[in-house]
Order: C-alpha cells, then structure tokens, then sequence
C-alpha cells in the first residue's frame, strides 16, 4: 500500500471551505492509502505564536479531524514535535541543502515580508518539512498549490543527497494536489474564497460555530435580485455558493437541487441550506466536544507517537552512519 503524508498548522479553527474542500478529501484518501496525518505544531513556531493559544489549537485541531471522520484506525496521527527525530533529520538536511536555494521559495519571500524581524527558522522551514516527509518514505504528499514547492524542494534534496552519498537512502516523493475538492466562497463577498483569516466573520463558517450564528450568517448571505434559485456563478455568485455548498453537504446534483428550489423564494432556500449545514455540522460539534478533553484523544496521540518514534529512529540511525556521524 502506498504511503501518503500530511502535516496540517496549527494556525486557527477550521471552515466550512476546509471541511468541503479538504477533509472530506482526506476521509476519502484513509480507504486507499497508508496515510500519515500530522499537526506541524514545529512549523507553525515559525512566526510568532501565544504559547497558550498554541497549545489549545493543537488539541483543537486533532479533535475537528477525528470528528470530521479522520479515522485513528486507518491513519496514523501524531504531533511533530513529540518526534524527536524530525528536528534531528531536519538538522543532516540543512547539512545537505544549498543555502541559496531557500531563498527562492516564493512562501519564504512572502513571510518575510509580512514579519518584521522574522527568525532563522522561517527561512529553514522547507527543510523541516522535508524531514518530514523523507523520515517516513512517504510515496504521496498531498497539499495546497502553494506547498506544492516545498513538496519538489524536498524531493530535489532526496535525490542529491542519494547522489552525494551513492546510496538510494530517501525514496523521492510526489505531491499530491487533490482533486479540486469544491471551493466554497465567503457568504458576505462570494467572489472570493471563504478563509479562516478573512476579517469579517460573517461571512464564514467556522466547524464550531453554534446553530445560532451558522442560520444568522446563512440567512445574511449576499444574494442578488433575479429571485430564482439557479445556478450561475458569474452573474450570482452569492446563490452559486449556497447551491455549492447544499450539492456538496446533500450529494445532491446541481441540477436536482435548481429543481427541487424552482418555486421557492430566497429566503426559503437560505433556510434549507442553514438546516442542512447545521445537521451535518451538529454531530460532527458533539464528536469535538466529546473529545476534546477525553483520555481517548491522548490515546490516539500516544500511540501515534510510538509507531512514529519506532520509524524515525531506524531512519535517522542509517542516515547518522550514512554521513558518519558514529564512532
Ligand atoms: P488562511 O485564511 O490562513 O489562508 P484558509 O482557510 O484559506 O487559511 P488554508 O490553510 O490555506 O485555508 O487551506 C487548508 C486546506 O483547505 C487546503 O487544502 C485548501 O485547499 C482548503 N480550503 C481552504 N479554504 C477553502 C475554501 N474556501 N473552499 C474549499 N477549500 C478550501
Ligand atoms: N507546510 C505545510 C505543513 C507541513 C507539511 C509537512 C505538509 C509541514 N510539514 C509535510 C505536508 C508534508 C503547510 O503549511 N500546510
């Protein structure tokens, strides 16, 4: 079975757009690969984070991917940092990669822009990552676009590094881009994505929101004034949206869902939709809660970390001797 391997931030709660445009997908991948899911709590220290706020995404983090259906029986799911041998990996690499080549990832420009004063481990990050997927000879990586470069970056120091030291040592990934899951937009302005950092709120749906908020911003979603439920993104992008989102949570086809809504008025559907994302979103809230303080959470982590340890030790011993650091 092929491998496949993901690191997901730390960074902030999960949307709507996420769940639909990602997690699902990743519930998807769990019946056909081997598949390592872990958070790159390493990565997001980086820039700068409140420890405490910190600490409390982690958990929360892994509890939403369990209650979205990640299942801990068919992935392996673990904290970087609780993997010693990540930041040891990561160091022979930083050994074994230019230091001009940093330089050119185009995340690294951005970043450090936006950082004043930004800190050594922004620049050494794809690195980090490369240990990451190189550890575990991971077959797939599945990302976003725009980590699709890390994913190469790390493949280009796999392939020198097997070259410096004449050995097939790291088995070169592939990024995964996933099919294009749905992109869900914001419900205020549905020309753009709907994104966890927008500033307003209203218009996105976080996973734990309560029913309250999700039919309040359900029901202020921007719309326009044809009055039919038809789909059509360039002319009504707002209504497109919700049609998007009520196909992508009913299994619905567009077309039924235009047929089902053909004498309804706007309001009407607006209420639909925010039924339906509340059913879909109200047990996988219970599940979350349910975990969020459990030993059962605790658990999955330990022994993710075990397995992961037991892996990571034999790599890194082989590559300690691979370039001779032993006595
Ligand atoms: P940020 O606001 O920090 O950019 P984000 O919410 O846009 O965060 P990312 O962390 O960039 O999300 O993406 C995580 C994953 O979720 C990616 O696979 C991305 O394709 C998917 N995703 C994010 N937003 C949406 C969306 N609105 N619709 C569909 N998929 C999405
Ligand atoms: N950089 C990635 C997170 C990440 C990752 C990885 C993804 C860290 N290490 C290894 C895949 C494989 C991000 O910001 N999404």
């Amino acid at each position: 079975m092929k491998r496949f391997l993901t690191g997901l931030q730390p960074t902030g709660s999960i949307t709507l757009g996420n769940y639909i445009g990602a997690i699902k997908q990743m519930v998807k991948y769990q019946e056909e690969y081997d598949s390592f899911i872990f958070i790159a709590d390493m990565h997001s220290i980086t820039v700068p984070q409140d420890p405490e706020t910190l600490s409390k995404n982690i958990r929360s983090l892994v509890a939403t991917y369990i209650a979205c259906g990640v299942d801990p029986n068919k992935n392996t799911i673990f904290l970087q940092s609780e993997n010693i041998y990540h930041a040891n990996v990561s160091w022979i690499l930083e050994c074994n990669t230019p230091y001009g080549l940093l330089g050119r990832m185009t995340q690294f420009k951005d970043k450090s822009q936006k950082h004043q004063n930004f800190m050594a481990g922004l620049y050494t990050y794809p690195v980090l990552m490369a240990a990451d997927i190189l550890i575990y000879d991971s077959d797939y990586v599945p990302v976003g676009k725009d980590q699709k470069q890390h994913v190469e970056l790390a493949r280009d120091i796999a392939e020198s590094f097997n070259k410096r030291y004449g050995k097939e040592f790291f088995k070169l990934p592939e990024p995964l881009i996933p099919e294009e899951g749905a992109k869900i937009c914001d419900l205020i302005d549905p020309t753009k994505k709907m994104s966890k950092s927008a500033e307003n709120k209203k218009g996105v749906i976080m996973l734990l929101d309560d029913e309250k908020d999700i039919r309040k911003k359900i029901m202020g979603a921007t719309t326009d004034s044809e009055m039919i439920v038809r789909y059509d993104i360039e002319t009504k992008p707002g209504i497109s949206n919700l049609i998007t989102i009520y196909h992508e949570l009913s299994g619905m086809t567009i077309s039924q869902i235009e047929e089902k809504f053909k004498d309804s008025n706007y309001g009407t559907f607006k209420k639909e939709v925010a039924d339906l994302v509340v059913s879909v979103l109200k047990p996988i809230q219970d599940r979350y809660y349910e975990l969020i303080n459990s030993k059962e959470l605790d658990e999955v982590l330990d022994a993710g970390k075990i397995k992961t340890t037991e892996i990571a030790k034999i790599k890194y011993e082989e590559l300690k001797n691979i370039v001779g650091l032993y006595r």
